[in-house]
């Protein structure tokens, strides 16, 4: 883990910055393991704090990886950091200009007395985040394969007459008896008409036959989150929803056999979208074609058109190219990916097989 804090100060050091403020809780829980809720993480460039308040110390002390030493704020957590920077003699502070609201950055930069210069650092450690290590790709695999269970086993509840909502609550409750700490967003069950919304999450709508039926979900296991979506169709569907299907379904197989390494996340989602577009079928497929995926359900890279993300050894993503047919219904499939020494993993198990109910 000491390697995460070590890419940083290297980077750190390229911005001549002494030190780097980290507050952020997905950043936080990468960089130091710790899984609170309040917290502020110093990182020098030869050690490392993280403040904490009274109700975190145990916890903190506990969920430390090496070389990160806990402190507890004394009266608050800015005088306790003037105090570390004034010790350690730290001007240079850096600070996460993504996700520091202004008031927050108003409040650091007014408070922090004995720092010299604020220096915004931006998605710097949301940067590192995207390739991940040995230990996040074996939880990242262990999530999707989590995911896959549920889908195994909703495939069996789910007949006609059943709401959306009674799905979605199965799916939930499954995942938790798994060991999931609970869905990484909120699940999407949406049948009939309602298949077309590309992110209709579950109503009181009934299933009935002659339905698609999308179901995108994810399970946070061990912090990292599984994204994966699967379409059922609920009896004999329309002969154009079986067609609709069979193009996602080529478009979405033909990415994965074309995908290597250092590719752009722009010629990715071209390779789908132009399969998708030569069968007529453009106009609806209106969203990428996928985003990395880790501590958080939606990180860098980006398969898009607009991407200029390069795909690289150690990033996790989605390929999930969809069509929706509005009064008709939609179709999109998903896995989960890893580049690992220059060859593509595919952590979803899950069979592409059209599976009518
Ligand atoms: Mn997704």
């Amino acid at each position: 883990m000491n390697s995460r804090l070590a890419r940083l100060r290297e980077k750190l050091n390229e911005r001549h910055v002494d030190a780097a403020i980290i507050a952020g809780r997905p950043n936080t829980l990468y960089l130091s393991g710790f899984t609170g809720s309040t917290s502020f993480l110093l990182v020098g460039l030869d050690r490392a704090w993280l403040i904490v308040d009274f109700r975190y110390t145990i916890q903190a002390r506990e969920q430390v990886f090496e070389g990160i030493e806990v402190v507890e704020q004394q009266e608050s957590f800015f005088k306790t950091l003037n105090a570390l920077l004034l010790e350690n003699k730290l001007k240079h502070i850096g600070f996460e200009g993504n996700s520091l609201t202004v008031s927050e950055y108003e409040q650091m930069t007014k408070k922090l007395t004995h720092g010299k210069s604020f220096v915004n650092l931006g998605s710097m450690v949301d940067q590192l985040r995207q390739i991940k290590d040995a230990d996040e790709i074996e939880r990242i695999s262990q999530a999707v394969l989590l995911g896959d269970k549920v889908f195994d086993h909703i495939v069996k509840f789910i007949k006609p007459g059943l709401k959306e909502t009674e799905i979605s609550a199965e799916m939930e409750y499954i995942m938790r008896k798994l060991g999931a700490k609970g869905p990484s967003f909120e699940t999407i069950v949406a049948a009939g008409h309602r298949s077309a919304m590309c992110h209709g999450t579950a109503s009181d709508n009934i299933l009935k036959q002659g339905d698609a039926l999308v179901l995108d979900f994810g399970v946070i296991y061990r912090n990292y989150c599984s994204d994966m979506t699967r379409t059922l169709l609920i009896g004999e569907p329309d002969p154009e929803l079986k067609k609709i299907y069979g193009i996602v379904r080529k478009a979405q197989e033909t990415v994965l056999e074309s995908l290597v390494e250092r590719m752009s996340g722009y010629e990715a989602d071209k390779i789908a979208r132009d399969i998708i577009t030569k069968a007529g079928y453009g106009d609806a497929f209106g969203h990428s074609l996928g985003h990395g995926v880790g501590l958080e359900i939606h990180e860098d890279p980006r398969l898009s058109t607009k991407s200029e993300d390069i795909l690289q050894n150690g990033m996790v993503f989605t390929v999930e190219p969809g069509i929706y047919v509005e009064g008709l219904g939609g179709v999109r499939i998903e896995d989960m990916v890893v580049f690992v020494d220059g060859k593509l993993r595919n952590f979803t198990t899950s069979t592409k097989d059209m599976i009518i109910l």
